[in-house]
């Protein structure tokens, strides 16, 4: 089979689903070569078989809202694949949420849950539920309705959700509870648990950590360090937070936020104490960034307008980039005029921010990209820590398991390198991640047989 061969196959049978095919289109550019090389694989057809949901539930959410009146929402689970470990992967509550954008997440999921070295298959799940506006009665009510489905289908052994997008430790502690009620069982089956009832210390904080983790590697292999540099940041989430307030503990200076309203610049830098206020103003009073702006007059805001091609926020001048919030959130202009502004570092903290012709542009123009599966691993991986204290009934100091983050991202760091080299593709990282992570889950595959 050619490349378009293999497009092909997954086009006809996913033609209706955009971001699935964006996801699979950029692995298999990579791991072409791979299946050129391997003649088992194609015979075995490792690759038809990984873009094909092991299973894929979807399922109706019944719920009463505060007025009374009865709502009817959508919820999935991809079980996508278990080749190396159980399902795993977050939920995502927007109103985004379809069958596209939750295959695209799980297959992502794979490779990035490969690439962290814990035994995690992948999977990803969710509802076009939009937790904006709504009271906090709502939100536990959904949890719990959304729980009474997805509890037949889940286990600590078989499949274990966590947080993404519109799912932090609030609605975890629902879900949590009602899977308990149903089952009559305390285990791990969901990540990002609450400290003291099963939740592992640094899993709040293990996607932001890891991404400037994983950025300062980079940076160093390049013989320079984040110390000192102006850094761009997208969305002001779980993400994003992290990632600022690890930004300033290795001395960079982080000089934006947004959310899906427009986004702050600070010129100055976003310190410990104005991150507190992000943290205190989406955590717990869910206001828009707008809000900090007002607060602080070395900021000013702007708003960003929905559907347009390109976000003003990317045509600041600095030296980094570290998208945070959403799929495809940069684009091909962003792209350019980062170029122009001598941006030297794109790593990914959302899943699949940067849009194809957007990633083309910064490899073909020298910028430093890391893809998501690699960059943002850090917040599965500790979620697969905290499986393994789950499983062995302990609980690991903060160090301890920053330390194993820390370690982890040095090790997706190394891998992904070797492979690029390996495949005659030198310092892409979304070759030799995309690489890793196929090989791992294929040789598994292969091992257990066509089944
Ligand atoms: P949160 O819900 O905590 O925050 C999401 C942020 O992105 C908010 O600021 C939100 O704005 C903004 N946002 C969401 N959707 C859009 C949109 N369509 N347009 C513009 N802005 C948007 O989510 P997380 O921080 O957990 O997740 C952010 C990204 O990181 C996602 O791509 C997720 O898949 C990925 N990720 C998350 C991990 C985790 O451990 N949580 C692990 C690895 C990746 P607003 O405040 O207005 O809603
Ligand atoms: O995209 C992701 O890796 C996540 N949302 C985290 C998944 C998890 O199981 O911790």
């Amino acid at each position: 089979m050619t490349l378009h061969d293999y497009l092909d196959f997954v086009k006809q049978r996913n033609g209706h689903e955009p971001e699935f095919l964006q996801a699979v289109d950029e692995v298999i550019q990579s791991v072409y070569p791979v299946l050129e090389r391997h003649a088992e694989y194609r015979k075995l057809k490792l690759f038809e078989r990984m873009t094909e949901p092991e299973r894929l539930i979807s399922f109706r959410v019944n719920w009463i809202d505060d007025k009374g009146e009865v709502q009817v929402n959508r919820g999935y689970r991809v079980q996508m694949n278990s080749a190396i470990g159980p399902y795993k992967g977050g939920l995502r509550f927007h109103p985004s949420v379809n069958q596209s954008v939750l295959k695209f997440l799980a297959f992502e999921q794979i490779f990035k849950n490969a690439l962290t070295g814990v035994p995690m298959g992948g999977g990803k799940g969710g509802s076009d539920f939009d937790p904006k506006g709504k009271s906090e009665n709502e939100i536990m009510r959904f949890c719990h309705a959304f729980m009474g489905e997805l509890a037949r289908h889940i286990d600590h052994r078989t499949d274990v959700p966590a947080g993404d997008i519109g799912v932090g430790g609030r609605e975890i502690g629902y879900l949590f509870g009602a899977y308990k009620k149903f089952k009559n069982e305390f285990s791990g089956v969901l990540t990002g648990k609450g400290i003291g009832w099963g939740g592992s210390l640094i899993r709040t904080e293990a996607t932001g950590y890891g991404l400037i983790y994983f950025a300062e590697n980079m940076l160093q292999a390049a013989g320079t360090s984040i110390h000192g540099k102006t850094c761009l940041v997208s969305g002001s989430g779980n993400v994003s937070q992290y990632a600022i307030e690890k930004i300033l503990h290795l001395g960079g200076k982080a000089v934006t936020a947004s959310d899906s309203n427009g986004f702050i610049y600070d010129p100055a830098g976003i310190t410990e104490e104005k991150l507190e206020f992000i943290k205190d103003l989406k955590n717990n009073r869910r206001g828009r960034i707008k809000e900090y702006a007002d607060k602080y007059k070395t900021a000013t805001y702007q708003d960003t307008p929905p559907g347009a091609d390109s976000n003003p926020l990317w045509a600041i001048k600095a030296d980094c980039a570290f998208p945070c919030a959403t799929q495809n959130e940069v684009g091909a202009e962003d792209c350019n005029r980062m170029v122009r502004n001598g941006v030297k570092l794109l790593a990914e903290g959302a899943n699949m921010p940067t849009t194809p012709e957007g990633i083309n542009i910064l490899i073909d123009n020298g910028v430093m990209y890391a893809p998501g599966k690699a960059s943002n691993a850090g917040g599965v991986a500790t979620s697969g820590l905290e499986m393994t204290q789950n499983y062995m009934g302990t609980n690991w100091s903060s160090g301890e398991v920053d330390e194993k983050l820390q370690h982890i991202m040095r090790n997706i760091h190394e891998i992904s390198l070797a492979a690029a080299k390996e495949y005659g593709k030198p310092g892409n990282y979304m070759v030799g991640a995309n690489i890793a992570g196929f090989v791992k889950v294929a040789k598994a595959m292969q091992a257990q047989g066509v089944i």
